[in-house]
């Protein structure tokens, strides 16, 4: 670990709302990381912004008659709206659209062909000739020669999932007109030169996901294509010397990664790129855009003769279904986050989401039944539990004040062993991003003290009493820190219900591992820190998926 990182996860389009399938794979875990390096004393800053650009964004705009500035900036507020409401601690989100991103993407352009990566060459577009425009991705509308399904983009089947190669009637999405074919020239990344240098890159940076790495470099050995990163639209990025078109938005959208990032720290007067090249550089996807993030994006850096370093790991998860079914805005089988965090803590759905979500790129389920069951026996049952009545305890038994100790048996010896090992072994599981196991070794933990208190029977007075009581609101004490980076605001309650004073998460990672209660410290105020989730609202909850 570097003392030193940016984690970055990839940038929503400023075009409709955050939803639960976008924070399970990419922001919850970037968020859980970042706080994690942080409270180990690493220099970590999470950077995201809006992606801007493209011709959906376009299209919506024209749409809801505003101008794509004004339809971004709307979106760009409300997702980092949503995103803060669920403790989404992003240190810039700022947006493919800025000044500084257009001015380097353009850079990184001129870069790339000066060192012979870029080429231009005619290809045939549609065009309509009503609208006197070219006609890219979903501005054309037809019958997918695949499956035959009708109204269909030209750049993507929903229904079969495959990208025509030439859709069948197409249609001009604007007007209904049929479009003709016209010559442009566009401009081409040379993809193919660097697939020698992506896949001895792949093989020894051994910080990526193994999984990936094969099928990517599978990809590689069948043969690159070069890469048409023009559109003859109107809203992106100017091509230098051809200012009519912009890049295509995957040209640009990752640069914002590292533009966003330099931004943010020559704000705080550091050499962004000095920083960028001493820090691990973590970028948190999802599966669908593997492609993207592992060749593109690397041969775009490795072409600027890696003038920005290139990620260290690119943690990839696999999509959120919903009620065992694809999620689709379109057919309204979705969970806005908003929504649901009008209902539940953001914990509940922090909590839920951390714990199915595994560091591979299987596929997750969210299940209203499974939501409440965890949520009440786990988080509740087991957690809230032990917090509750190792603390209550000591309130009513002790006056809230932390007795002195007795001697210690075999039980209370090993009891202590375990506070000892585990921030180690949270650190390990963390390290690793295997962010799942991780939360679930706190649970682990819990539910041992948990069992260790039942088995103590302090209620009954016996000798021994004293040291369960100060060891059980110890436990608490570092399980207190340890939520941090999984649940920040309970953590926070159970801290300030502890009698400390500040914010937990200014504690350094190995105060999980010290006793941190000393005898005569008194406790704050004790109140359950978790709701039950009622059936009966889960029930309502449900309603919505059940008539599908
Ligand atoms: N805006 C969203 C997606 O395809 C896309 C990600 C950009 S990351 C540089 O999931
Ligand atoms: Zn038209």
């Amino acid at each position: 670990m570097r003392q030193k990182a940016i984690i970055t996860s990839a940038l929503p389009y400023a075009n409709g709302e955050i939803h639960l399938g976008h924070v399970a794979s990419t922001y919850l875990p970037a968020d859980v990381t970042t706080r994690f390096l942080k409270m180990n004393g690493v220099e970590a800053y999470y950077i995201c912004a809006s992606d801007d650009f493209g011709t959906p964004i376009l299209i919506a705009a024209e749409r809801e008659k505003k101008t794509p500035q004004e339809y971004v900036a709307h979106w760009n507020k409300r997702d980092f709206e949503d995103f803060s409401s669920f403790d989404i601690g992003f240190d810039l989100f700022y947006r493919t659209s800025s000044p500084e991103n257009v001015a380097f993407v353009r850079n990184v352009y001129n870069t790339l062909k000066k060192n012979g990566h870029i080429y231009e060459s005619e290809i045939i577009q549609f065009y309509c000739k009503n609208d006197k425009k070219f006609l890219p991705d979903r501005y054309v509308i037809g019958t997918c020669p695949h499956c035959q399904a009708q109204d269909q983009y030209s750049d993507l089947c929903e229904k079969c999932g495959r990208v025509p190669e030439e859709i069948n009637d197409p249609k001009c999405a604007i007007c209904g007109a049929v479009p003709t074919k016209e010559k442009t020239t566009h401009h081409f990344f040379k993809l193919k030169n660097f697939g020698d240098s992506l896949f001895k890159w792949l093989d020894e940076t051994q910080t990526l996901q193994k999984d990936v790495k094969k099928y990517v470099q599978n990809w590689i050995s069948t043969g690159l294509v070069d890469w048409d990163i023009t559109r003859d639209i109107s809203w992106g990025v100017p091509i230098p010397g051809d200012e009519s078109k912009v890049f295509y938005g995957w040209f640009d959208n990752h640069l914002a990664y590292i533009s966003s990032a330099i931004k943010l720290l020559s704000d705080k007067g550091l050499d962004g790129k000095e920083f960028w090249n001493s820090a691990d550089i973590y970028h948190f996807i999802g599966k669908d855009i593997v492609y993207h993030h592992y060749l593109f994006l690397p041969a775009m850096r490795l072409g600027i003769d890696s003038e920005y370093k290139l990620p260290d790991y690119i943690p990839t998860r696999g999509h959120l279904t919903l009620q065992s079914k694809k999620i689709s805005k379109s057919r309204n089988w979705y969970i806005g986050l908003k929504e649901f965090l009008e209902f539940y803590p953001a914990d509940y759905l922090r909590y839920y989401l951390i714990s199915i979500n595994p560091y591979s790129q299987d596929d997750l389920n969210f299940d209203w039944d499974d939501f409440a069951t965890r949520i009440n026996s786990e988080l509740i049952g087991n957690l809230g539990n032990l917090v509750n009545r190792a603390l209550g305890f000591t309130k009513k038994t002790f006056d809230g004040i932390i007795p002195s100790t007795d001697n210690y048996d075999e039980k209370d010896k090993e009891a202590e062993a375990k506070i000892k090992s585990f921030s180690t072994e949270l650190y390990s599981l963390l390290e690793q991003n295997h962010l799942d196991r991780a939360m679930k070794k706190v649970m682990e933990f819990s539910m041992y003290f948990n069992q260790y208190f039942q088995h103590k029977e302090p209620w009954k007075k016996a000798p021994g009493t004293n040291t369960c009581v100060f060891l059980a609101a110890n436990a608490v004490y570092s399980i207190s820190i340890a939520l941090c980076p999984f649940l920040p605001k309970s953590a926070q309650k159970v801290w300030e219900q502890l009698g400390m004073n500040g914010n937990v998460k200014d504690k350094p990672w190995k105060a999980i591992s010290e006793i941190g209660l000393q005898s005569g410290h008194r406790l704050g105020e004790i109140n359950p820190i978790f709701a039950r989730v009622e059936d009966a609202d889960i029930k309502k909850r449900k309603e919505k998926f059940e008539t599908k």
